[in-house]
């Protein structure tokens, strides 16, 4: 069995770490994690020490690091394939990918005007024309992948897959800006913040010492 070691960035503001560190929690895998504070003189240094993108997340396994959370999330699919992580049906799994990777490398209005801040409410904020669009099209591909793969459970492709973890903290911004969203967007929205997983999450988020100034 391998050591691993997920660096993760602060539970309350990391969006990127949290999508592994859910990948691996699904999958039952046993981990070690570091948490790596952001916004710190030493942070740079001390995330180059581990990572060599000096960006987090990122996974030591044993003497290899992967970085990337979805490149994390692709390898913790292949050690737990009984898992699910990816839908077993060619077509989901790979609208699955689309979805996942489309969020990996976009909505960036979302992004810069919503930061994921998971304990605090800020209904109202950061809502701008560019942001109305990256919702607009995140709930239509919701809805999509739901109205034709969902039909075993909650989440995107009916069980909790990577789609999900690559969603999840889009899911913690929408409940911390509350923009107005369709019944539909809100009920996949509460099955989200009702994993145990995602619990597990919020619950250390507010445990922790650190506060940015977002807003
Ligand atoms: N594409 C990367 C992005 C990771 C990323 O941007 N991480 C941010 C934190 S959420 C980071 O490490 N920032 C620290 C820095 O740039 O100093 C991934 O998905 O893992």
């Amino acid at each position: 069995v391998a050591a691993l070691t997920l660096f993760i960035g602060n539970k309350n503001y990391s969006s990127w770490s949290l999508r592994p560190w859910l990948a691996l929690k699904v999958a039952g895998i046993a981990f070690e994690e570091a948490l790596i504070p952001l916004r710190e003189p030493t942070t740079k240094q001390d995330i180059l020490r581990h990572s060599p993108s000096g960006k987090l997340p990122a996974l030591k396994v044993d003497d290899t690091i992967i970085w990337d959370s979805l490149a994390i999330c692709e390898w913790v699919a292949e050690q737990a394939p009984d898992a699910g992580l990816w839908p077993a049906d060619p077509m989901a799994r790979a609208v699955a990918r689309s979805l996942s990777s489309e969020m990996h490398s976009g909505f960036v209005a979302l992004r810069q005007n919503m930061p994921m801040d998971v304990r605090e409410r800020f209904p109202g904020q950061g809502l701008t024309t560019d942001v109305q669009a990256d919702i607009n099209r995140i709930t239509a591909a919701w809805r999509d992948a739901r109205g034709r793969f969902g039909s075993e459970g909650p989440f995107l492709f009916g069980k909790f897959s990577i789609a999900d973890c690559m969603y999840a903290p889009v899911v913690f911004r929408f409940q911390t800006y509350q923009p107005d969203l369709s019944e539909d967007a809100q009920a996949y929205i509460a099955a989200m913040v009702d994993h145990p997983a995602m619990k597990e999450w919020t619950d250390a988020a507010k445990r922790e010492p650190w506060f940015f100034e977002n807003k």
